[in-house]
């Protein structure tokens, strides 16, 4: 039995956020969807990315080449193939995304056409995974902090919430007080400083950051120092565990960083690292170096593939991507009790694209 792909498409959607946005090291008004789409016997399936609207471009034109007539029940040989087609216009960064895009497209066809759940086809280690609420930007005010990581704890039932510092070192004491009042004594308080500190800046923050019972800091400096990493987490006293994996596009990436002992916590963005096949490659590596996985970003595209995952600890509810893929999808998940569930009822993903509610951010 095989099920060739008959076409792959793509577009493209920028949507503004609801208020300006920024971490340590950028800032943002809007946040781009890219979407492909693949047919094969008769089914669609569909994967996204959040990127430059140009990966759209890079789909449509270039990997299609490679897709279309390919196998959709062998998404590892189609991985192959697109990583074959890339070799001569760099893998990572913005064609690791297309590619990741396409991957996951793929796996959902192939669920639908067995008629099952992703994560039924994959295989399940669980049925639910907990969420961060994800957001806490530097340009928010103390109220809209307060109101954002609160709403997080007290109406989605999250037990942990991440917000970003290093953008001003002399006012995240006061911002990690207001964020630690907002969700009280319970819930597990994450920082985020997008690599904007030095080694010793973030050793003189990780000081700060006991007072305020803080459990995870997040690329406290640049993910590609790896030496300067493994030296953090080395001062870095248990409660406290230092991550850092999100730009992670291909196996290597991941494995080096294990391999460094840079980091408490694995991250990997399934729609950037690779989709389902790299993102359970990396699960994998992890689970060889006994150390835990969280995804980032994109709550919807990692939700099935995050329960099939060995040593899974969480998923990132990005304010961001939750808010567009509840606008923008049906099916998309819905927190509770502070976790996310697939509806094993629907096959694929479960999500279908509302395209024309999508039709007035299109720019691709
Ligand atoms: C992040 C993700 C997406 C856009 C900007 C910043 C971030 C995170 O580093 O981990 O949430
Ligand atoms: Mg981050």
């Amino acid at each position: 039995m095989n099920a060739p792909i008959a076409k792959l498409t793509a577009s493209a959607y920028r949507i503004p956020t609801d208020a300006p946005e920024a971490d340590g090291t950028f800032q943002w008004d809007a946040t781009t969807l890219v979407l492909a789409e693949v047919e094969a016997g008769g089914e669609t399936g569909i994967g996204f990315t959040y990127t430059d609207a140009s990966a759209a471009a890079l789909i449509a034109k270039t990997l299609a080449k490679a897709v279309e007539g390919a196998d959709a029940l062998a998404p590892p040989a189609v991985f192959a193939a697109m990583q074959h087609a890339i070799r001569n216009i760099g893998r990572d960064g913005l064609v690791a995304m297309a590619v990741s895009a396409i991957d996951a497209a793929i796996w959902d066809v192939k669920a639908k056409l067995h008629g099952v759940a992703l994560a039924t086809l994959l295989g399940r280690a669980r049925d639910a995974v907990p969420i961060y609420g994800s957001g806490g930007f530097t340009s928010y005010d103390d109220a809209q902090l307060t109101t954002q990581l609160a709403g997080w704890v007290e109406r989605d039932g999250c037990g942990m919430v991440k917000m970003k510092v290093g953008a001003r070192d002399a006012a995240d004491p006061r911002r990690m007080a207001v964020a630690r009042r907002a969700i009280g004594n319970t819930a597990e308080l994450f920082i985020d400083a997008n690599g904007a500190l030095d080694a010793k800046g973030a050793q003189r923050l990780t000081k700060l950051a006991h007072d305020y019972d803080v459990r995870w800091f997040e690329e406290p400096v640049s993910s590609d120092d790896l030496a300067g990493l493994v030296r953090v987490r080395g001062h870095t006293a248990a409660p406290m565990e230092v991550a850092a994996g999100e730009y992670a596009a291909t196996l290597d990436d991941v494995r080096l960083m294990l391999a460094a002992g840079a980091v408490d916590v694995q991250q990997a963005d399934l729609t950037r690292c690779g989709g389902v096949t790299n993102f359970l490659r990396a699960a994998a590596l992890c689970e060889a170096f006994h150390t835990d996985l969280s995804g980032h970003c994109a709550p919807a595209m990692h939700l099935h593939a995050a329960c099939a995952a060995p040593r899974l600890r969480h998923l990132e509810w990005f304010h961001d991507h939750a808010r567009i893929e509840a606008m923008l999808f049906d099916g998309a998940p819905r927190p509770e009790k502070g976790a996310i569930s697939p509806d094993l009822s629907r096959p694929g993903h479960g999500l279908t694209f509302r395209t024309a509610d999508a039709a007035r951010y299109k720019v691709g």
